[in-house]
C-alpha cells in the first residue's frame, strides 16, 4: 500500500499547468477521498484536472449536502472531507454544513470559486460577498491571489483543518487565479504528510495539572467520566477504555460522545443531559466529574441545570478557552484527549488496585440501576403498537445492526430518540449525528459521506419526515453513487418536535407543524430505489435486514410511527418545564 509519505515524494508534477489543475494535484498528493460538489464557470480547470486524474468526485444536488457529506466522511476516516461550491449561491449553499464541521470539530478542505478579479464589484452574474458570508463558518477563510501560490495554501488549508481544534477550511478562489497558469516546479507541491488526519498533533497538558488532577481523582469515591464527541476526534477510545478500567470510573456520553466504549460495555451509563436513563442520577451522586472532550453546553447540561455546582470538575479539553466557559472546572486540562488520559492512567497506576477495590461497591450499583430503568422502558421498548413506538424501533435497530454498522442520525427526533436508546456494540464513531448545529437534513447525504467512508461496513441513516423533504434530491446522488445504504424515514406526517413542543406548551395549539401523508417507499421506487413501507413492528427486523443485505443500491425504509404528539418525545424535555431552585424534572 503506498503511505502519504510516499505519495508525497512520487508523482509529484511539475511543468506549466492551470490553477485548477494544480489544485487537483494537490488533492491527489493529499490522498483526498471522494469529493462532493456543484461545478459552475470559475472552477471548470479545477473539475477538468479530477477526471483526468481519475479522482472521484460526486456530482450533489444541494451544496449543503456535500458539505454534510464531507463532514460524514471526515468524521469516519479522520482525514479531511472535501466538498466545492460555484460562485455565490453555491458558495452561500454551503454555509450551513460548513458550522456544522465548525462546531462538531471536523476537518474538512471546501473549495469556493469566486468572480473574476478583473470583473468584480461590476454587477458579476452571482457575484456577492461570499467570503464576508463564509468566514465565520469555518475555521478560517483562505483567500488565493495569486495562482502561483495554490499549493502552499492548499497546504496551509489542510495544516489549519486538522491541527489543534480540527474544522473546516475554505479555499476562495477567483476564477482568473483557477484559470490562469504558472510554471511550477515538482518542489512547489510538498505535502506535509503529519497534516492529512487529525489530530495532526498531539499537545499534553501541563504535568502540575495532571497532578494535581489525580489527587481529586485519587480521594474520590464516586468520580464519573463525561466524554463528548472530541473522544472521537482524539481518537482516544482505547485510552479511555484502559483509564477507565484501571481506576473503576464509569462513563457516560452526549450525543456525539457515543461509543467513546462501547454501550454495551458494563461501565457505560448511557446518554447523560436532556436525556437519559440512569446518568443524569449519578452526576447528581458524584463527588468528582471528569469531563473529556465536551463542551458541556445546552444538551448536556440539560440547559444548564446539571451537574450540581459542589460536585468538581476536571475539564479536559483541546481548545482552552472551553474550559470554564459553561461550568467552573477546579482543575483545567488543556490538551488532547488521548494524551490527558494516558498520563492520568500514568499518574495513577501505582494506587489503581486500592482504587478498584475501593470502587467495586460503586461500580457494582450500575447493572442493578440498569436493571431498573430497562424494566420501567420495558413496555416501550418492546411495544407492539401501530403505528409503531420509537423505542421499538430504537430496539429493532439494536438487534439489527452489527458491531460495525455506522447509524448516522438527522437532527430530529432522529438523534434524540437513537441518542438515549440506541446501543453501539464497538468503540468509535459508529453512531453519527449532527449535534454541531443540529440541522434537520443531515441524514441522508451524512449517510452518503460514511457509505464512501466505509465501503465494507453496512451504513443505516435514519432521518424524520421533514429532514428527508428537505433533501430528497440526494436519493438521485445515492443511486448514481451505487450505495448500498439504508434510510429509515421516521414518518410522523410532522415536525415532530415542534409538534411535541405545540402540546406541551402551547396547550395544543399546531402552527405549522404538520406534513402531507405521503409514502416514501413509493417515493423511492419512482426514483429507482428500493422502497420498503413499514406498518408493523413485526416487519421492521426483515427490513432492516434486506437493506443491509443490498450492497449496491440504496433501500428506503418508510417507517411509520406515532402520530399523537402526546408520545414523542423519548421524555420530558425540560425546557417545557418551569425550573425552580431544588426541583427534578425527569
Ligand atoms: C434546518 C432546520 N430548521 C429547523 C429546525 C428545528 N427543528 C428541530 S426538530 C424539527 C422537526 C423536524 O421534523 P422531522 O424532520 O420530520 O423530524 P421529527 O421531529 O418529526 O422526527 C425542527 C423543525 C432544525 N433543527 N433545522
Ligand atoms: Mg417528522
Amino acid at each position: 500500500m503506498t503511505t502519504a509519505t510516499d505519495r508525497s515524494l512520487q508523482n509529484r508534477p511539475q511543468g506549466n499547468m492551470t490553477g485548477g489543475r494544480a489544485l487537483a494535484e494537490m488533492l491527489r498528493l493529499s490522498g483526498a477521498g471522494p469529493m462532493f460538489g456543484m461545478g459552475g464557470f470559475q472552477l471548470l480547470p479545477f473539475y477538468d484536472a479530477l477526471g483526468q486524474l481519475g479522482m472521484q468526485h460526486f456530482l450533489i444536488n444541494d451544496e449543503r449536502c456535500g458539505a454534510f457529506a464531507a463532514d460524514a466522511y471526515a468524521r469516519v476516516t479522520g482525514r479531511p472531507g472535501i466538498c466545492d461550491g460555484t460562485l455565490g449561491p453555491g458558495a452561500t449553499n454551503l454555509v450551513t454544513g460548513l458550522i456544522e464541521s465548525t462546531n462538531g470539530g471536523i476537518p474538512v478542505v471546501a473549495i469556493a470559486g469566486d468572480t473574476n478579479r478583473a470583473h468584480s464589484w461590476k454587477n458579476m452574474t452571482q457575484e456577492c460577498r461570499q467570503a464576508e458570508i463564509l468566514r465565520p463558518a469555518v475555521k478560517e477563510l483562505i483567500r488565493i491571489e495569486q495562482t502561483s501560490r495554490i499549493p502552499e495554501l492548499t497546504r496551509r488549508a489542510f495544516a489549519v483543518a486538522t491541527s489543534g481544534r480540527p474544522g473546516p477550511v475554505l479555499l476562495d478562489v477567483p476564477e482568473d487565479v483557477c484559470h490562469g497558469s504558472h510554471d511550477f516546479t515538482a518542489d512547489d507541491f510538498a505535502i506535509d504528510p503529519t497534516t492529512l488526519s487529525a489530530p495532526a498533533r498531539r499537545i499534553r497538558p501541563d504535568r502540575a495539572d495532571i497532578e494535581r488532577a489525580a489527587r481529586l481523582i485519587a480521594g474520590a469515591k464516586r468520580p464519573l467520566l463525561l466524554v463528548g464527541g472530541g473522544i472521537h476526534i482524539s481518537q482516544a477510545h482505547a485510552a479511555l477504555l484502559a483509564f477507565a478500567e484501571a481506576q473503576s470510573i464509569p462513563v457516560a456520553h452526549t450525543m456525539s460522545g457515543k461509543g467513546g466504549i462501547a454501550c454495551t460495555h458494563a461501565l457505560n451509563l448511557g446518554l447523560f443531559g436532556r436525556y437519559s436513563r440512569i446518568a443524569n442520577e449519578l452526576i447528581e451522586a458524584s463527588d468528582c466529574l471528569i469531563v473529556v472532550g465536551c463542551k458541556l453546553g445546552e444538551i448536556a447540561t440539560k440547559r444548564y441545570a446539571l451537574p450540581p455546582l459542589h460536585i468538581p470538575i476536571i475539564h479536559l479539553e483541546i481548545l482552552a478557552e472551553e474550559i470554564g466557559r459553561c461550568r467552573p472546572a477546579a482543575v483545567a486540562l488543556w490538551g488532547d484527549a488521548r494524551a490527558g488520559l494516558e498520563d492520568l492512567t500514568e499518574a495513577l497506576a501505582d494506587s489503581a488496585r486500592a482504587a478498584r477495590a475501593t470502587r467495586a461497591d460503586y461500580v457494582g450499583e450500575i447493572p442493578g440501576r440498569m436493571t431498573a430503568w430497562e424494566e420501567d422502558a420495558a413496555p416501550r421498548l418492546n411495544s407492539r403498537d401501530r403505528p409503531i413506538h420509537m423505542a421499538r424501533l430504537c430496539r429493532e435497530l439494536n438487534r439489527a445492526l452489527p458491531e460495525d454498522a455506522i447509524l448516522v442520525a438527522d437532527g430530529g427526533f432522529a438523534g434524540h430518540w437513537t441518542g438515549l436508546l440506541y446501543d453501539t456494540k464497538a468503540p468509535g464513531r459508529h453512531f453519527i449525528p449532527d449535534r454541531g448545529l443540529a440541522s434537520i437534513g443531515y441524514g441522508l447525504p451524512g449517510g452518503i459521506g460514511a457509505a464512501l467512508a466505509a465501503p465494507q461496513s453496512p451504513v443505516v441513516a435514519i432521518t424524520g419526515d421533514g429532514g428527508f423533504n428537505m433533501v430528497l434530491g440526494e436519493l438521485e446522488t445515492a443511486r448514481r453513487a451505487k450505495l448500498g445504504l439504508t434510510i429509515i424515514v421516521i414518518n410522523n406526517a410532522a415536525s415532530g418536535y415542534v409538534k411535541a413542543l405545540q402540546h406541551a406548551m402551547m396547550g395544543g395549539r399546531y402552527q405549522s407543524a404538520d406534513l402531507s401523508e405521503m409514502d416514501y417507499a413509493a417515493i423511492a421506487r419512482a426514483m429507482g430505489v428500493t422502497g420498503i413501507r413499514v406498518e408493523d413492528p413485526e416487519a421492521l427486523g426483515p427490513a432492516l435486514a434486506a437493506g443491509m443485505a443490498e450492497r449496491d443500491r440504496p433501500t428506503v425504509l418508510d417507517v411509520v410511527v406515532t402520530r399523537d404528539p402526546g408520545q414523542m418525545l423519548p421524555a420530558v424535555d425540560n425546557r417545557t418545564v418551569e425550573i425552580k431552585q431544588g426541583d427534578r424534572v425527569a
